[in-house]
């Protein structure tokens, strides 16, 4: 059996543009995702191919070049940019003498350190398996054995179970557990639809700023960090709670590019809020100098998660890192945009309003007369709580102050056979 080399958290990047030389916001997400994944990068080199070489991604030459360097800094780990297969993984491990690592595998190290809730796990662990089930080759004794480092974590090194047949039938126990999660969650969606209450999901590239605006257009408290991946499951709060029309807001998982397949299809009931929402709102990071390209990466996995079509509204985050940030010098689309800072507080308030608008409508204030025949409609005007001051007239009815959406108007006027004429703006 071959033993695979230990890993460790100093680590050696590896770049390989294919047919193209990298780009600079790749390496930088690249380097992002390693020290997220809590690895120190000791030195980086690149490489430009037209094709994978089959036995080591990069040429024979290259990865004795790859080889000195890591001996020479001492790393423990090589990440490479790029989808190994296992027998490269392998071939690049015996030559280089540590543990290589690809971009999947590191996402999903990543994934597997943040996962805090039951679904969470699950959907990691899947993930993991899938991923590992695709490179069954030799060298399996290390798994025996629970070690630390990074893509060394999960449960896919406590996994004592060494066979294919074993890990299919955990991957197919999980798929089990993660359906019962599902329904869980379906129920709760159901009774959302139900009530329905507009749900608006914040998406975004990771680390764009989607749960430090959540806390601030709910206040709450959940976790921010300046890392990759810092939300992995998904929370759900009102936005303003005691406004007349209750908004649901929920904070997802952020996006990379090329998130890895195995990740979109565990984390399926996670997109299932995203793809579900009446609305999104898709935070982008200004002070991120490659903005524009992630937020066309973005689009792309909204694509992927089946997202595509759902009303987006776009908005602008960490106006106070950036100068004269004007939206004008936004080039594209005419869609909806709102310039925020979610730590100042800059522009909050009306994002608020103006998710609110488009998820429950304008709000409609006036007057309405109504007869002393209507009791019934005006104890549901005050059940809405739209009712803001009333009068009694000589006829027996009431003059009421209404304010409520266009939305509910519109409802009641079907339901209660009103017409808009009864309606007085003011
Ligand atoms: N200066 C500044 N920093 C911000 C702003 N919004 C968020 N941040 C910072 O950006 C970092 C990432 O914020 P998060 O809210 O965790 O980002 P996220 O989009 O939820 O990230 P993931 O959950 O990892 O996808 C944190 O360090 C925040 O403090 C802002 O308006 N201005
Ligand atoms: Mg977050």
């Amino acid at each position: 059996m071959l033993e695979r080399p230990d890993s460790g958290e100093t680590c050696f990047l590896l770049h390989v543009g294919l047919k193209r030389p990298c780009y600079a916001d790749e390496i930088q997400e690249f380097q992002s995702l390693a020290v997220s994944a809590g690895a120190e990068i000791l030195g980086e080199i690149r490489a430009r191919r037209d094709r994978p070489h089959p036995g080591l991604f990069v040429g024979q030459g290259k990865a004795e070049e790859i080889a000195h360097r890591v001996k020479e800094v001492c790393a423990e780990l090589v990440l490479v940019n790029q989808p190994l297969s296992a027998t490269q993984e392998r071939n690049l491990e015996k030559m280089l003498g540590v543990r290589v690592l690809d971009r999947n595998g590191l996402i999903l190290d990543i994934f597997a350190q943040r996962a805090a809730t039951h679904e969470g796990k699950i959907q990691v662990e899947l993930a993991q398996l899938e991923h590992l089930s695709t490179r069954l080759v030799r060298g399996w004794t290390h798994l025996e054995r629970q070690k630390g480092g990074i893509g060394l974590r999960g449960p896919g090194e406590t996994q004592l179970e060494s066979d294919r047949r074993l890990i299919g039938l955990r991957i197919k126990h999980l798929k089990g557990r993660l359906k019962r999660v599902e329904k869980q969650r379906e129920l709760g969606r159901r009774e959302r639809r139900r009530g329905r209450v507009p749900t608006v999901a914040l998406v975004g590239y990771t680390n764009a700023g989607k749960t430090t605006l959540f806390n601030a257009l709910t206040g709450s408290e959940v976790m921010a960090r300046n890392t990759l991946f810092a939300t992995l499951d998904p929370t759900i709060r009102r936005l303003s709670p005691g406004e007349l029309d209750e908004v649901l807001l929920v904070d997802t998982v952020g996006f990379v590019r090329d998130l890895p397949q195995e990740l979109v299809v565990a984390f399926r009931a996670t997109f299932t809020e995203t793809r579900e929402a009446d609305l999104l709102v898709h935070v982008i990071d200004v002070s991120d100098p490659y903005h524009a390209d992630r937020k066309h990466q973005v689009e792309l996995v909204l694509d992927a998660v089946g997202a595509g079509k759902i009303p987006c509204m776009q908005v602008y985050n960490k106006l106070d890192q950036v100068k004269d940030f004007s939206l004008h010098a936004v080039n594209g689309s005419s869609l909806p945009k709102a310039q925020v800072s979610a730590v100042t507080g800059e522009g909050v308030e009306d994002l608020a309003e103006a998710i609110r608008v488009r998820a429950v409508g304008e709000t409609m204030c006036g007057s309405l007369v109504l007869g002393p025949e209507d009791s019934k409609l005006r104890a549901k005007l005050f059940d809405l709580r739209a009712v803001k001051a009333e009068q009694g007239n000589s006829s027996g009815g009431w003059t009421l102050e209404v304010a409520l959406t266009a939305k509910r108007w519109k409802e009641l006027c079907i339901q209660e056979g009103l017409s808009d004429d009864s309606f007085q703006r003011v």
